[in-house]
């Protein structure tokens, strides 16, 4: 094992509730809670676990879950059951299409992934750690009073509203394949909350969930508060590093966070079942040390991830990085419980594709990028 280059001397807490993994959104639905097991077994195997402090967070209560979600949901959700949800057009919060089902344990799997978010913001806020991590999290598609694309309690927004009581200004990054169309949508019109999402979008192809234009810029005191990157398919790493990077840093100067908040969606890997991007493991991890590298208080969260043996080989890659350790393709343990899942070359990596067409002009993400730079010039400094 390689130690990074920079020294560590970061408190990390990692959240983790074992329980995650006894839940099954049912059939064939591509959301699986058993990769946060996974990561997890490759994090205590790699040995990385020794520069963690492992937390299981309590499960949040419904009082905790309503300083954003409507109360009416909240009770629903907490009664709901495979048994009674009711068929479509009925009014059910969202639950009971194909993407948001009412799976039994639907609210206890919500509260453990809302708590570590919940207590990581706590322990950030009161200055107990410098990063948090919350693989179970991340869950940006819920609404106030909706389940959407397999999310149902905004683990997220609750987890900004607690670093808000504690500091002025929370940068919210989104590096999964979706749009984190709920956690813009929850502080649309705040100038102390800035959201940036980089994301597939073909709204004509009906790529989920449709929104996040590059004119979606926020309202009222949040103008040019909300960035948006829409993307096409195939983006590389180079690419990508190419406008992460940049509006980042621009985001840094102008905005000047107190915090961050870091959703690390691993399905803008290539191979996702759901996403077409092109990254590899090591550029999607780049975000998470460029993140790293700016020192600010940071809460670090999973998302979405279909192509499971990639989201563990990944989640447990970048917690390395968190902690300082560069693991290598050769350092997938053999002892592990879930060995044979990494078959047929049982490395602990996630290649890019070479022959996947990167359908990004380099015209189009410079236009974009300086687009958002003009934005970002607007808000007051
Ligand atoms: N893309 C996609 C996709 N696939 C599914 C799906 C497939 C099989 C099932 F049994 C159930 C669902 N749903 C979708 C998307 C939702 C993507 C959510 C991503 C979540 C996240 O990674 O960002 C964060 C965790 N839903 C749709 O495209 C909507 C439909 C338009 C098509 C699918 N049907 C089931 C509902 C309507
Ligand atoms: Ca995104
Ligand atoms: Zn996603």
């Amino acid at each position: 094992l390689r130690v990074l280059k920079s020294q560590n001397t970061k408190r990390i807490s990692y959240y983790y509730d074992e329980e995650v993994a006894n839940h099954y959104y049912r059939g064939e639905h591509p959301m699986e809670p058993q990769r946060i097991k996974m990561a997890h077994s490759l994090i205590m195997h790699t040995g990385i676990y020794k520069k963690l402090s492992i937390l299981r967070a309590k499960p949040a209560t419904a009082d905790e879950m309503k300083a954003f979600h409507a109360d009416e949901y909240v009770d629903f959700l907490e009664r709901v059951t495979p048994e009674t949800v009711l068929p479509p057009p009925e009014e059910c919060f969202g639950l009971g299409e194909n993407d948001c089902p009412a799976f039994e344990g639907v609210f206890r799997l919500s509260a453990i992934s809302a708590a570590g978010s919940l207590e990581g913001a706590a322990k950030l806020g009161l200055g107990n750690c410098d990063i948090a991590i919350n693989w179970a999290g991340g869950l940006h598609h819920a609404m106030k009073s909706q389940a959407s694309g397999f999310c149902y309690i905004n683990d997220i927004v609750l987890g900004i509203l607690e670093l808000l009581r504690h500091y002025p200004r929370v940068l919210y990054i989104d590096i999964d394949v979706h749009h984190g169309d709920a956690v813009e949508t929850a502080f649309l019109t705040t100038d102390r909350v800035m959201t940036a999402s980089f994301h597939q979008y073909s709204p004509s192809a009906g790529f989920f969930p449709q929104t996040g234009s590059l004119s979606d810029v926020g309202r009222g005191k949040g103008r040019n508060f909300s960035v948006n990157f829409p993307l096409s398919k195939g983006i590389d790493d180079a690419s990508y590093k190419g406008v992460f990077e940049p509006v980042i840093e621009d985001i840094m100067a102008r905005f000047c966070p107190s915090v961050i908040v870091l959703q690390c969606g691993a399905d803008s890997l290539n191979q996702d079942k759901l996403g077409g991007l092109n990254l590899s493991m090591r550029g999607h991890a780049n975000c998470i040390e460029f993140v790293k590298r700016l020192s600010v208080p940071t809460l670090v969260l999973g998302g979405g991830g279909y192509t499971i043996r990639n989201v563990a080989r990944t989640w447990a890659y970048e917690t390395g990085v968190l902690v300082g350790t560069d693991l290598q393709p050769s350092d997938l343990p053999v002892n592990d419980e879930y060995y044979e899942y990494y078959a047929p070359d049982y490395k602990l990596d996630v290649c890019a594709a070479a022959d996947k067409k990167n359908q990004n002009t380099v015209r189009l993400l410079e236009e974009t990028k300086i687009r958002i730079f003009e934005n970002l010039r607007s808000i007051a400094g």
